[in-house]
């Protein structure tokens, strides 16, 4: 099963996805199975899936403009982390690249300030989509993540900015590529660098050191939604070049109902609005003034 209410939305995927190149409105028959069965065998074989074209051109040109309508509101993050977002290995030894912080900035927009209405907020929302990702994956569940500031987010990297390399806390990450910048801004990633058990320590450290020859990376245009295994493959986004913004959305999800983050992780990565809002929660104020 999958989470959420599907009472709330019509299928936003059934508009906005290629349904001719991507059949996900059926998944049981036919050809839906047999696109289904591609993508499970390709996630399997090689920990991730791209989808190029998946949202339709008109379907894409409103879905950049509602973000970028949006993104003047948003907050310019710095994100500044070790590649594993947090305990390194003791026997890493001081002065190592797998130490050492690396920081990025985004203009980057929360769940909460991304309204209901908008199409990107529906379509993440969309029982359709989710039941794909989850079945890509072959999980037994899938549920989008239920916290109010993490769940879809909207990333925007400008001109002369990257995505540091880092591991993802969670272990599936889904992005549709909104915009894709003029140069450079390429996802490079290196496929299941690490197991629960241990790291592919020469490819890791080669591409710390600047030698991409082992990542792989994508040409992705705009509209292409990708799945890889963000938890145990490192990855980044190379320098975005040229005029515009590269502008990404992060579509999370749990195979637990529910999942919510800690407010210490929210402030650390949203700063201080966040932090406002959770503090304005907590005062004797806002207790006072409820019903
Ligand atoms: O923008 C991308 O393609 C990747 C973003 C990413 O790695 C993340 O948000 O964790
Ligand atoms: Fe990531």
């Amino acid at each position: 099963m999958t989470g959420g209410s599907s009472t709330d939305y019509p299928d936003m995927a059934i508009d906005l996805v290629d349904l001719d190149r991507y059949p996900i409105e059926d998944l049981d028959r036919g050809r839906g199975a047999e696109f289904l069965r591609a993508c499970q065998e390709h996630m399997e074989e090689h920990g991730w899936c791209n989808f190029d074209g998946f949202i339709r051109p008109g379907a894409l040109a409103a879905l950049t403009a509602e973000t970028n309508e949006l993104l003047p509101t948003a907050e310019t993050l710095t994100i500044k982390r070790n590649i594993y977002q947090g305990k390194v290995d003791p026997s890493v030894p001081e002065g190592d690249p797998r130490r050492r912080e690396y920081v990025h900035s985004a203009v980057q927009l929360a769940d909460d300030q991304i309204p209901a209405e908008t199409l990107i907020q529906q379509l993440y929302k969309s029982p359709l989509l989710t039941d794909f990702i989850r079945r890509v994956q072959k999980k037994a569940e899938l549920y989008r993540c239920a916290d109010e500031f993490q769940a879809l987010n909207v990333v925007a990297l400008q001109p002369g900015s990257w995505h540091a390399w880092h591991y993802d806390t969670t272990e599936c990450t889904v992005t549709l590529l909104l915009q894709a910048a003029e140069r450079g801004g390429e996802f490079t990633f290196i496929p299941d660098s690490r197991t629960d058990a241990s790291e592919d320590r020469e490819t890791v450290d080669l591409f710390l050191a600047g030698d991409m020859s082992k990542a792989r990376t994508f040409s992705r245009g705009a509209g292409t939604f990708t799945l890889f295994r963000g938890g145990y493959s490192l990855h980044g986004v190379t320098k975005v070049e040229g005029s515009q913004p590269r502008v990404t959305a992060i579509l999370t999800y749990d195979e637990r109902p529910g999942r919510v983050i800690s407010d210490d992780i929210n402030v650390r990565i949203y700063g201080p609005r966040v932090e406002k809002i959770l503090a304005e929660r907590t005062s004797p104020q806002a207790t006072a003034s409820r019903p």
